[in-house]
């Protein structure tokens, strides 16, 4: 009988797996595993605040408009403080900046060597009707030779390339994270009884196509040509035709593109010119992990990591999945420019 435990299969935690990451990079101090874990605890804490969403009657609006205009939740916030103190205890992460916050803020002085960047509660318009939102985040290594005196804007905009982990967490029908710090995708579930992220699949790897394109076809009046003739034949016979999917929240979205593969799209529009994800902490840490796995990410003239940021809340339009699947996007964008 004890052999038999012996043999089943064993569970690896988020930290371990993180620490057995770490222990084979040849600088690593520990001090970078120590951020990683201040981000799954404030994983597990909103996990916690979203699944009592209702009972803590934290649903709706703060009454209160964020940066861009939009109101923000009262869910956002208390995500935004979550991370923030969180972050704050490890003494590590010198600058935040997240969707919520106007500005990059200063959390320890010259020893936090780390930046985050963050959106505490993608998709929130969806908390409502208790649709999957998530949580997102880009981290770097402080730059300060920009550094004007006055704000941190300049010191956090590094290229997407620059990132040295990112990630993100889907609180679906569970509470997933996945993460990669540049050796693979991993993803881990968490095990609300034991209250541990749980080792699922180390080194996703998103299929080299899929049946599935994702996109909010209310905005196709707006949409360029090229991405209007790729739709169209993404119906076909010849396709398939493909299956639509779109939930509206960034990470349940594509956290599906990334396990099934297929092609997400936010494009440009009419109400959003410059397409309406965020390039910091939406498009540049998913396509990081896109990468990664074996996809790419594209803004429909260059790859999402290869754009030189120019504003902390700056949008990009966005297309990620499958490489052979954006490859026919871009022969389509191609024809219609
Ligand atoms: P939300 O406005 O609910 O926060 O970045 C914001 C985002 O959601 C993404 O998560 C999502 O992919 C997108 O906006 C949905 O936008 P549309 O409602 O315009 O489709």
């Amino acid at each position: 009988m004890a052999a038999e435990i012996a043999t089943e299969k064993t569970f690896v935690t988020v930290q371990e797996h993180i620490l057995t990451q770490q222990r084979d990079h040849p600088t690593a101090t520990g001090a970078f595993s120590w951020l990683l874990s201040g981000i799954t605890l404030a994983a597990r804490i909103i996990s916690a605040k979203v699944r009592r969403a209702g009972i803590l009657e934290v649903l709706g609006d703060a009454g209160d408009v964020n940066v861009h205009g939009e109101q923000q939740q009262k869910l956002d916030i208390l995500a935004n403080k979550t991370i923030e103190q969180c972050l704050g205890y490890r003494g590590n992460v010198g600058i935040i900046a997240s969707e919520e916050l106007d500005e990059p803020k200063v959390l320890t002085g010259s020893s936090g060597k780390y930046v985050v960047i963050f959106d505490p509660l993608d998709g929130s318009s969806n908390i409502d009707v208790n649709v999957s939102v998530g949580t997102i985040f880009a981290i770097f290594e402080r730059d300060t030779s920009n550094f004007n005196g006055i704000d941190h804007v300049a010191d956090v905009l590094q290229g997407g390339r620059r990132q040295v982990a990112a990630g993100y967490v889907v609180y679906g029908s569970s509470t997933v994270l996945t993460y990669t710090t540049g050796r693979g995708v991993h993803m881990f579930t968490l095990d609300p009884t034991v209250g541990s992220f749980v080792l699922a699949q180390e080194n996703v790897v998103m299929p080299t196509n899929g049946k599935y394109f994702s996109v909010n076809e209310g905005n196709w009046n707006s949409f360029a040509r090229g991405i209007q003739e790729y739709l169209k034949w993404c119906k076909t016979e010849e396709a398939g035709p493909y299956s639509a999917r779109y939930i509206g929240s960034l990470v349940a979205d594509f956290h599906r593109t990334l396990l099934r593969g297929g092609i997400f799209l936010y494009p440009a529009t009419a109400k959003a010119p410059q397409g309406k994800l965020r390039l910091m902490y939406e498009a540049n840490p998913i396509a990081f992990l896109a990468e990664q796995a074996g996809g790419i990410a594209t803004d429909g003239k260059q790859e999402i990591l290869d754009k030189t940021p120019h504003s902390l809340h700056e949008r990009t339009p966005l297309f990620v999945g499958s490489k052979s699947e954006l490859a026919r996007l871009q022969r389509y964008l191609d024809e219609w420019d």
